[in-house]
């Protein structure tokens, strides 16, 4: 299987990534394998759609307080994404004219590329130095960033789709390569009624189902495996006790399918547990950032509490 550079994996990475989910008692699959370039396209008309308001809402809010997270910097810094796949949200804090050179991190490699191509041609004055890599596993940044406090910027709710000890880890691992002069604005959907959660990833359209099912054209094509389409359905569920959205991929018939060499068993009414999408009150959220070494100096909200940004600072003290 060759590599794909694209997407900064190595051969039979995605094979490994599926079995391993697909082994366990419980099938699941790691949500990172939606983004494929199919996937990435089906996420972004997934942002477009009337039921998906997180990143409506997200941009409205941080077009408003961009200014006044700028002006906390105070002085020159630098601003480090993680999980950039495109500048636009970073744009609204680079435009404030504080940030010397601007970090994304991302496993799309030529969609850093880009983005570089593209600052260089609007912002000739700005350092841009990609990190190609799993926002997970970036313990250190570059040496060649200039010495300036550090802006860490997590947008999009990305950080619902990690468990919240997995969240810890990534908070405490962020806040070693971002140093104690930081500070790190991170998107947060909120808890709220089922009712407005579940259509968001339940769309009227069907463009989140072909965004989930698009796992399975993936694995079918990149992992040997021979997924019948038709045999598996769309799910999005609310678990409340544990405050997160699950998508599912629901077995329609029993059937046996191949993965990379392995035959696999699917029950009809078995699911495929693809997705969690965490939503956080935000006194949970700053709970979960305070015991992993950060403290939470702002909170936003749009006026309809859809989504949250929060600004953290390194806890001092004990
Ligand atoms: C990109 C992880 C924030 O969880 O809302 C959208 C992905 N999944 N619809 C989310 C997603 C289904 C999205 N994140």
């Amino acid at each position: 299987m060759p590599d794909d550079p694209a997407l900064g994996l190595a051969a039979g990475s995605v094979a490994d990534a599926a079995l391993s989910g697909l082994l366990q008692p419980r099938k699941t699959l790691p949500a990172k394998l939606f983004y494929d370039e199919e996937g990435c396209r089906l996420f972004g008309r997934i942002t477009e759609l009337p039921e998906y308001y997180l990143t409506r809402t997200e941009r409205i809010l941080l077009a408003e307080i961009a200014p006044r997270v700028a002006a906390l910097m105070d002085g020159p810094s630098v601003l480090v994404e993680y999980g950039a796949s495109d500048e636009a949200k970073a744009e609204f804090l680079l435009r404030e004219g504080v940030f010397r050179a601007y970090v994304p991190i991302d496993v799309a490699v030529p969609q850093l590329q880009q983005m570089r191509a593209r600052l260089r041609e609007r912002r000739p004055d700005l350092m841009v130095c990609m990190v190609p890599a799993d926002f997970m596993e970036v313990a250190a940044l570059p040496t060649e960033i200039p010495p300036l406090p550090r802006l860490g910027f997590f947008p999009g709710s990305t950080i619902g789709n990690l468990d919240p000890p997995e969240a810890q880890r990534f908070l405490r691992q962020a806040l070693g390569a971002l140093g104690h002069e930081a500070a790190f604005l991170i998107g947060v959907d909120l808890r709220k009624d089922p009712a407005v959660l579940v259509p968001a990833y339940d769309d009227a359209q069907g463009v989140t189902a072909a965004f989930n099912r698009n796992l399975l054209v993936r694995l079918n094509r990149e992992a040997g495996a021979n997924f019948d389409l038709t045999a598996f359905a769309h799910r999005a569920e609310w678990n409340d006790e544990a405050s997160r959205i699950e998508m599912h991929l629901v077995c329609l018939r029993d059937q046996t399918v191949r993965v990379a060499g392995q035959m696999i068993h699917f029950a009809r009414g078995e699911t495929i547990h693809t997705e969690s999408s965490y939503k956080y009150a935000p006194e949970r959220f700053a709970a979960l950032a305070e015991e992993s070494g950060w403290h939470c100096t702002e909170l936003w909200n749009d006026p309809a509490r859809l989504f949250s940004l929060h600004l953290l600072e390194p806890r001092r003290g004990p």
